[in-house]
């Protein structure tokens, strides 16, 4: 490695200002791209099938006469299905049947209580009319994000998922399309960018609206998602890949290097940090790095992110790892020690936590069941990981009897007038006994 990765130490007089640099993401508008999205948003709303036609033609090199060129049918889906191998479509399906089992816990039931005087109050859920699922093309199509994406949305009782995958001049991607399949996608259209996001927000004759859309995508894709929100729900606005490993130093240092590695790989920017008691180690983890860099596909994009935003710390014990680690509030947490459930009670931001040796993130990315939408840059400290509930909302259930109504309207009644509302107070008082 030509570049270091960086190395800090708690004890080091400027850690705090040294952590705080490492952490800093530019996301930064871009003023240029907020302008071209909204063009491209204005265009679609007013012009619909039209619009999407001409920028799908220009971005990515696809002319064709209609829409209904750019949809695939069910037997296209079933067709990807069968075309890939059928190794991949076992994983696809084993993966698909561990993301469903999980999700199924998530789903919450409406619920109700009586008061004494037969007042009823209560929670309705109700799953989404329509979501839209965003599906990047290129490099970062990933199958399973169609899986994380659509497969809790199914769960959630959402009636129909649209997926919009761009496939610049025609190439298509069947393992996204099987995946697809696999989890109940109800309709594909091969749309992508900022277009897309504006045909599921505003609806065109062929595209149906939504009601939320979710997905990764570009900074054309983020930006057009931030200015639809509003008009539909959006899931989040996710950040490059992060890990963070907090290791006792009794893993194999190989592991750990890979594990970092394995966001790395993922952009540039991603960022991986492993946390350590043992200094040791640490010196024996970026032995493995060095060692192993020249021997990844995807050596230059791990190199850049290692030691552009890749770190190794010092920490005093266990205990001060979980500190920093809160911190930082990482997407994934890998806890590699011997007793991870004793670090639990310390640790109170991640998006996910992988816990002990065994576990490596990349099953969580893939297989293990929960989802690997995650919150990221720092995000974690105040929202979860897509599921179930994203694509449901709750409804309030308020039902008086005659005397709840006697008893909550002379309390109504007092607010009411109290802030100067007389068609409140009456309304509340008209059913006030005499
Ligand atoms: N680690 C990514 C998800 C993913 N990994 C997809 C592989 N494929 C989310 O941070
Ligand atoms: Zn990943």
């Amino acid at each position: 490695m030509t570049d270091k990765i960086t190395r800090l130490n708690t004890t080091q007089s400027d850690f705090d200002n040294a952590l705080a640099k490492l952490l800093a993401w530019d996301d930064s508008v871009d003023h240029q791209v907020n302008e071209s999205v909204r063009h491209i948003l204005h265009e679609v709303k007013t012009r619909g099938d039209a619009a999407v036609l001409e920028f799908t033609g220009k971005f990515d090199r696809l002319s064709v006469d209609s829409m209904a060129e750019l949809e695939l049918d069910s037997a296209r889906l079933e067709q990807a299905l069968t075309a890939i191998p059928a190794d991949q479509r076992e994983s696809l399906e084993n993966a698909a049947a561990r993301i469903r089992d999980y999700h199924e816990r998530q789903n919450q039931p409406s619920w109700q209580y009586q008061d004494d005087d037969g007042t009823v109050l209560g929670q309705k859920v109700t799953p989404l009319d329509r979501a839209g699922l965003y599906v990047p093309g290129g490099k970062a199509a990933y199958p399973s994000s169609v899986l994380m994406n659509a497969i809790p949305a199914k769960v959630a009782g959402v009636s129909e998922v649209v997926m919009v995958v761009p496939t610049p001049d025609g190439v298509v991607n069947d393992m996204v399309l099987a995946a697809a399949a696999i989890a109940g996608v109800d309709r594909v259209f091969t749309i992508g960018g900022a277009q897309a996001v504006a045909a599921l927000a505003y609806g065109t004759e062929s595209v149906p609206s939504v009601d939320k859309i979710v997905g990764p995508g570009n900074i054309f894709v983020a930006t057009a998602k931030r200015e639809v929100f509003g008009v539909v729900g959006i899931d989040m606005i996710a950040g490059p890949s992060e890990i963070l490993v907090i290791c006792d130093g009794k893993t194999d240092p190989d592991w750990i290097a890979m594990d970092l590695f394995s966001q790395a790989e993922h952009d540039e920017q991603a960022q991986s940090i492993l946390i350590s008691p043992d200094a040791d180690f640490l010196d024996a983890v970026e032995a493995s790095i060095n060692r192993l860099l020249p021997t990844m596909e995807r050596e230059e994009i791990i190199r850049t992110s290692m030691t552009s935003r890749g770190a190794l710390i010092h920490v005093a014990d266990l205990k001060e790892a979980a500190e920093v680690s809160n911190r930082i509030a990482p997407e994934h947490l890998e806890l590699s020690v011997e007793a991870p459930e004793d670090m639990l009670g310390d640790i109170r931001h991640a998006g996910a936590i992988f816990m002990g040796r065994y576990t490596a993130e990349a099953l969580g990315d893939y297989c293990a069941g929960p989802n690997h939408v995650l919150p990221t840059s720092g995000t974690a400290r105040f929202s979860s990981p897509l599921g179930v509930y994203d694509f449901q909302k709750r409804s309030s259930l308020i039902g008086f009897s005659a005397d709840g109504a006697d008893r909550m309207g002379r309390v109504a009644s007092v607010l009411a007038r109290g802030e100067g509302l007389t068609a409140h107070a009456r309304s509340a008082e008209y059913r006030i006994k005499e």
